[in-house]
Parts: C-alpha cells; structure tokens; sequence
C-alpha cells in the first residue's frame, strides 16, 4: 500500500470514528489543514522527479475530495444525531401532529369561473383560453371593428408600445376559435381583460368576461336563449325569466342585451332594477357574417351565437355585491364570505 493510500484509509477511519462535532474539526485540520498531512504530501511534489510530478499531483488531489466528501457526510450525520438529542431533551415530539394552519378559499371569480365551466361543459362546450395580449387584428379588425370605428372609443384600450393590445374583451378568441377547430364548434372562454377605464363601484380597468360561441347549421335565436336561460339559472339558483332587448356590437347581427327579472324584487322593482324589474345581464347575439368569414367559415353554410358574461357583474348579482372594488380589495372578510376551499 502507497504511503498516500495508507494515509487515506487512516483518514477515512478517523472521521467514521469521530462522535461530535469538535472532534471531526480537530480530523480535518489533522489531514487537510495547513500542517496537515495531505498538505504536507502536496509539499513533496517539488523533490520528485519531473514525469512523476503529474500523477502524484492527481493521487492528492483524488484523496482530498475523497475526504472531503467524508467529512461533509459525517458532519450531516453528527448535525442531525445533534439535534434530535437536543430536541428529545427538551421534551419535543416530532411525530406530534402540527398546530392547523389556516386555509385560504378561493376567490368568488374562481368559484363562479368553476361553476360556469361545468355548466357549459353538459352543454357540450368546450373551454378555450386565448392571449391576453392580443393582435390589433383580433381584438378589433377582424371583429368588424376597424381603425376609424366609433365602437373603439368604448373599449378604452391599453396599447402596448410595439402596436399590440391588453384584450379589452375576450371576443378576438370567437375568430381565433374558429381558425383553429373551424365549425361546428361551441366554446366558452373565461378570461382575464383590459381597459383604461376610470374606476367606479361598477367598472375595474382589469375585469373577467366569459365568451360564448355556438357555430353550427342552422343555430338561431332560440338557441341563444335557451343556453342563457339554462346557464343563468343554474348560476342564479332559481327560476328565471330573460328578455332580449336590441343591443349594438358590430360583430353580432342582430345584436342584444340580455336582462334577467331582478333576484331582489322578483320583477316587482325595487331599488337595484330602478323599479323596472330587469337587470341587464350580459351583451350577446347572432355572429355576424363578416366574423364567420374571418374565422375562415362560410356564412351561407355556418350560423353561429355568441355572448360576453362579465363575471364580476353576474358574482354581484347573485350576492347583492354593490361595488365592483370589493373584489380586488384583498379586505379577508369579504374574501372570507365565500367560504369554498
Ligand atoms: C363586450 O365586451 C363584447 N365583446 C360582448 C359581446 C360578446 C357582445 C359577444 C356580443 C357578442 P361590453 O363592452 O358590453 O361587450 O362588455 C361585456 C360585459 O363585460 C359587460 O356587460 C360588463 O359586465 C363587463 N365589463 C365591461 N367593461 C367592464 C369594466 N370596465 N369593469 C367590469 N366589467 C366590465
């Protein structure tokens, strides 16, 4: 056995051997301290001859790592055996279970996003998502909504430096849907939109919409209304009537608002409806040709519906939540009113 190997056998041995801390230090400066015996080797390397330099240069080398590792594993050990025996003596019991940490619950718009889901899901529709930032084309263009529209001054639009937007509606996902999975088609696309709107108790500059697009052979108004009525009152949790009363959005034609009898006064009218008895619901209607034909379909094979539910609105309906703010304010006693985990 090579002086060297005799050298890390007996190394080896001593940190294996050693039973705290202190004494795994006093091995380490033993072999690899600065008078140590391995840097004492190292210092021989000088008198030996030239071609044998190399090779003993690595033998040193191999043996430092080798006991470095060793040290570091005995001292994981020797830590470890160190706190338990501390943690026993002052009486702690690991296999104690832990005090209970709180849950948070999931917010109302996850819920509501959740529920609408599944819905539409027994529907038959299925659940797209789409950028946030989005092509000028989607969100406006290709939408029927071009440059000189007077439509785009209701949608006060973020525009990002290199000519895209923050989408201001989830709609640009209808032509984006139809490019891809082309007709017949039914999806809902719950998401994340944009304006630069001043905010009030009704209007946030970031709000959730939920898009609805139904393209088939011969899909019209009834079926538009039939989805509505049976999504909202599944939402709303009750017997609901809708109407539809005529509404401008130049990718839909005829275009409508859709208005529910008002869940506080059962249609008697009271505060909340402004004594009409309705409350405007979601914006909705038949897909304009244009838009079919952007998507890539024909209009004289294709029909289709579609709709925009803004979330926050229908969450505030169901609770009787009269200002939008209290969604984002991250006040827990809202948050906490909707105890779903
Ligand atoms: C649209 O955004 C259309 N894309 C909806 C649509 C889709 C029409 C398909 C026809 C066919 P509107 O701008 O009205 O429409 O917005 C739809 C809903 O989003 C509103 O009813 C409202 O509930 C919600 N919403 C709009 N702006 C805000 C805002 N600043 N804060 C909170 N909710 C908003």
């Amino acid at each position: 056995m090579s002086a060297l190997a005799e050298l890390e056998a007996r190394a080896l041995g001593e940190i294996r051997g050693a039973t705290d801390l202190a004494e795994l230090k006093r091995v380490e400066q033993a072999f690899l301290g600065k008078k140590g015996e391995l840097t004492q080797q190292l210092k021989q390397l000088s008198s030996l001859p030239k071609e044998e330099r190399p090779a003993f240069g690595k033998a040193v080398n191999d043996c430092k790592v080798s006991l470095t590792k060793a040290l570091e594993a005995r001292e994981r050990e020797l830590k470890a055996e160190e706190l338990s025996a501390r943690l026993s003596s002052e009486g702690f019991d690991p296999t104690e279970p832990g005090s209970p940490v709180p849950y948070g619950t999931l917010h109302p718009i996850t819920q509501i996003t959740e529920e609408l889901v599944d819905v539409f899901q027994g529907l038959g529709f299925s659940w797209l998502d789409g950028p946030e930032v989005e092509f000028e084309y989607y969100n406006f263009d290709a939408l029927g909504i071009p440059g000189d529209h007077p439509a785009r001054e209701s949608h006060d639009t973020f525009w990002l430096r290199d000519g895209n937007v923050l989408r201001t509606h989830t709609s640009p996902v209808q032509i984006r849907a139809m490019e891809r999975f082309g007709a017949p088609l039914s999806v809902i696309v719950p998401g994340r939109c944009f304006r630069n709107e001043t905010v009030d108790a009704s209007h946030e500059h970031t709000f959730y919409q939920m898009e609805g697009l139904m393209v088939g052979r011969d899909i019209s108004v009834p079926h538009l209304i039939y989805t509505m009525k049976t999504c909202l009152r599944e939402i709303l949790r009750r017997d609901i009537e809708v109407r539809l009363r005529p509404g401008y959005f130049p990718f839909v034609e005829p275009g409508f608002e859709l208005d529910v009898n008002c869940p506080f006064c059962e249609g008697e009218g009271c505060k909340v409806c402004k004594q009409s008895g309705w409350i405007e619901m979601l914006p909705c209607g038949m897909v304009h040709p244009d838009v079919l034909r952007s998507g890539g379909l024909d209009p004289e094979e294709w029909t289709g519906f579609a709709f925009g539910l803004g979330l926050q609105r229908l969450v505030m309906v169901r609770y009787g939540i009269n200002d939008i703010r209290d969604f984002t304010g991250g006040d827990l006693r809202f948050l906490k009113q909707f105890n779903r985990i």
